[in-house]
């Protein structure tokens, strides 16, 4: 597998001096711009084959015979009874949210993409923000009981960059409160929680199969769920409510993914062992290239646990680093290392959930700390060692010259 070829500028000579830094004129360390979020590709040759094979077929769409293999094996490799494929996550979320009937309220956390909340949001249902716990970044599920009403008819856990969140608490309190249980696995697959896979939880997960995921089919996503009557509905949802030829039985809509997106998804599953271990690799050159900075803290993976390692997240103290989290992306940007702030500012601080009842003016005091202190790096198949021992050490002197890149920058417009 390709990774990181020649996009380093100085190729060897690392960065030394603060004069060095792009932000202050010197040449970027990379040519070319270093993503988070590049898609993993599998192999090309199985790919286009495939391709080739549903045009020579002309059958595109429509629960192919893509589409129901790539189920299975993703059902299957997940020990969950039902994968029923959608053409993206939102839309997952969206048929899974009304599939279990929730109205009224349901709790979220704000810490996620604002997919989680736009679910609910977009069918009239409030999304109720919850705070997070410090350490991990998940459902603080003590607030989740204080912040159940009349109203709420479920609670959306999400698992954040692929480390579960308390499933057991959040199963505890479903059961004792009548609620429906979902999980948001976007970022999940091929995670486990207690040695089972993600997927088995719940009444229903979903996932996102987007090009920035772990395993991308270019849009998809999947509802997992191990009840039949469930995955009956959600099957009718997806496909205008037809049950047979010309059998229109219930309301639906079009959700369905296409076979050139299962194409996909079989061929990165063939890879998935090679994803996982670029994941890997980049994650410990990351620890071991960031350990001692003052202030910068890598957020760990459960090495116990299956990982998919997808998102490599820093958490920066400025108390302690010297320099800001903002700032550092600003010298990250420079250089051409499109480091992102994943998921700034909380879905709370966003429109329309930010102006409108009951939301305005709500305080998560864990979730808006955090959100202001996390970036996350560039990983994943198309970066190489090279390329990260360079982002590490340019984190390492922008933190080693945080007073005099504070004073020089306060006449520098930042690069956002
Ligand atoms: N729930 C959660 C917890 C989620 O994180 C998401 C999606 C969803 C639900 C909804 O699932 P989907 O409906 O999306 O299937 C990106 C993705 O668009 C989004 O899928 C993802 N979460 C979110 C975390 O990240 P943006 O606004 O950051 O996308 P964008 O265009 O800035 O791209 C991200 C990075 O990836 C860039 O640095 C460039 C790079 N990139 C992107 C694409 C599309 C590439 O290198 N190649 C590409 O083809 O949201």
């Amino acid at each position: 597998m390709a990774q990181g070829r020649g996009k380093r500028r100085n190729g060897g000579a690392m960065k030394g001096g603060i004069d060095d830094l792009a932000i202050f004129g010197a040449p970027p360390a990379f040519r070319e711009k270093l993503y988070v979020g590049r898609p993993n590709i599998g192999d090309r040759e199985r790919l286009l084959a495939r391709i080739n094979d549903l045009i020579d077929r002309k059958w595109l769409t429509n629960n192919g015979p893509y589409v129901q293999e790539f189920e299975r094996r993703v059902a299957d490799s997940l020990g969950v009874k039902h994968c029923i494929s959608m053409c993206n996550g939102t839309v997952a979320l969206e048929i899974a949210t009304r599939a279990l009937g929730l109205t009224g309220e349901v709790i979220v956390p704000s810490f996620t993409f604002v997919a989680t909340a736009h679910a609910l949001q977009w069918q009239e249902i409030t999304p109720v923000f919850c705070d997070i716990q410090p350490e991990t970044f998940t459902f603080a599920h003590a607030r989740v009981e204080e912040m159940i009403t009349p109203r709420t008819t479920g609670i959306i856990g999400v698992h954040l960059w692929g480390r579960p969140c308390d499933v057991e608490a959040l199963t505890g309190i479903a059961r004792r409160r009548r609620l429906r249980l979902l999980f948001d696995a976007a970022h999940a697959f091929g995670c486990s929680h207690q040695g089972r896979m993600i997927g088995q939880f719940g009444d229903a997960e979903i996932l996102s199969f987007h090009a920035t995921k772990f395993l991308n089919t270019f849009e998809g996503g999947a509802v997992l769920t191990g009840d039949d009557a469930l995955a009956r509905k959600i099957r009718l949802m997806k496909n205008f409510g037809f049950s047979g030829y010309d059998d229109v039985v219930y309301i639906g809509i079009n959700g369905k993914m296409s076979e050139v997106a299962a194409a996909m998804g079989l061929t990165g599953l063939e890879s998935i062992d090679d994803f996982i271990g670029a994941n890997r690799r980049n994650y410990a050159l990351y620890r071991d290239g960031l350990s001692g900075i003052p202030g910068i803290r890598p957020v760990l993976y459960d090495e116990r646990e299956r990982c998919n390692y997808q998102y490599v997240v820093l958490e920066v103290d400025e108390a302690s680093s010297g320099v800001g989290r903002d700032t550092l992306v600003d010298v990250l940007h420079a250089e051409n290392v499109i480091a992102r702030r994943y998921f700034h500012p909380g879905a709370h601080r966003m429109e329309p959930y930010r102006s409108c009842f009951p939301h305005a003016g709500l305080v998560l005091p864990v979730t808006e700390r955090l959100t202001r202190r996390v970036l996350s790096l560039p990983t994943g198949t198309s970066i190489g060692a090279d390329e990260i021992r360079e982002i590490c050490a340019i984190l390492r002197l922008a933190v080693a010259n945080a007073p005099g890149l504070g004073a020089r920058l306060g006449a520098v417009p930042p690069s956002r």
